[in-house]
């Protein structure tokens, strides 16, 4: 009988797609509803998931991609850790014929070919509408503006782009001076110990950006332990709109949220059948985002789902 018949390219016995999904890992409320996301959105396209946590290490990504094409998964999707270092292991998939969907994170590698399609956010727009919310803020005033950045994990493509769109809206007015930055690896607890070390350092500290909620979150603990108001003696701006960063805005201790959608699941698994079968698709993607003050978010969070 031709029960046993096994599908080229490696899918699975019972002829589901298999998709290999390496993640970031868990450091955010973002990465977590992204992670449901991609789960959910598989099972309902009837896709085979193989879910790998690297823990923040790019090794561990690189060995789950190894283990991927050892196992001659289908499609093989990733949410890079850092921007750079992936040629080696991207060429391996490409000699294995096994097509490459970029997730989430950007890499930095000039070969186009080692990917089909780069799906997520444009972190650059995102720093700059941080940045542009700052200057209005501070529009007819000339008294220095202090602000110090926890910036995301060192050389991932969010860290290196918000940094780089908040940098060029604020370097056109000299008043904005950027007295610290330093990286909070986008947890709460590391935005929460470099905030404490921001708040000794500096007495003067008019402004927080930081590259996610999590690190704000965590800052927003360190500030009230300093003894001052987030949102009032400290403007805080972050990025992402998770649930738990939406309730800080509304609740006065954020200022203002650029939004980073992790819900990418539903158009990733689109993108899995189409690259599977062979149509073209789009070699980048970009999110549709928006921004949120105080009192938008108050609006807006009955209806969040996540
Ligand atoms: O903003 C942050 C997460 O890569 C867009 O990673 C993602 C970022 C997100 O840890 O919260």
């Amino acid at each position: 009988a031709a029960c046993s018949k096994k599908e080229p390219g490696g899918s699975s016995d019972d002829g589901k797609l298999t998709l290999g999904f390496s993640q970031v890992g868990a450091e955010s409320g973002w990465r977590t509803a992204n992670t449901k996301s991609v789960q959910e959105a598989a099972a309902a396209a009837g896709i085979d998931l193989k879910f790998s946590d690297a823990q923040q290490k790019q090794e561990n990504q690189i060995q789950a991609i190894r283990s991927f094409i050892a196992q001659k998964v289908d499609v093989i999707a990733f949410s890079p850790v850092v921007e750079s270092g992936w040629d080696a292991v991207l060429n391996e998939a490409k000699e294995a014929k096994i097509p490459v969907i970029l997730t989430d994170r950007a890499i930095d590698s000039p070969d186009t070919s080692l990917y089909q399609t780069f799906l997520g956010s444009d972190f650059i727009k995102e720093g700059n509408l941080a940045g542009e919310w700052l200057v209005k803020q501070y529009e007819g005033k000339t008294d220095p503006v202090n602000i110090v950045e926890l910036q995301g994990t060192t050389g991932s493509a969010p860290a290196n782009d918000r940094k780089k769109g908040f940098g060029d809206i604020i370097a056109k007015d000299s008043k904005f001076k950027v007295v610290a930055s330093q990286t909070g690896d986008f947890t709460r607890a590391k935005g929460k110990e470099v905030m404490e070390a921001f708040l000794k350092a500096h007495q003067d500290i008019d402004v927080l950006f930081a590259h996610n909620d999590d690190m704000g979150l965590g800052a927003i603990e360190a500030i009230e332990a300093a003894g001052k108001k987030p949102g009032i003696d400290i403007k805080i701006i972050t990025i992402d709109a998770v649930h738990d960063g939406m309730q800080a805005l509304a609740d006065g201790k954020i200022n203002f949220i650029a939004e980073c959608s992790p819900l990418l699941g539903p158009q990733l698994m689109e993108l899995v059948k189409k690259v599977k079968n062979g149509e073209s698709v789009e070699k980048r993607i970009v999110t549709n985002e928006t921004t949120f003050t105080q009192e938008q978010a108050k609006a807006a969070l009955p209806e969040r789902k996540y």
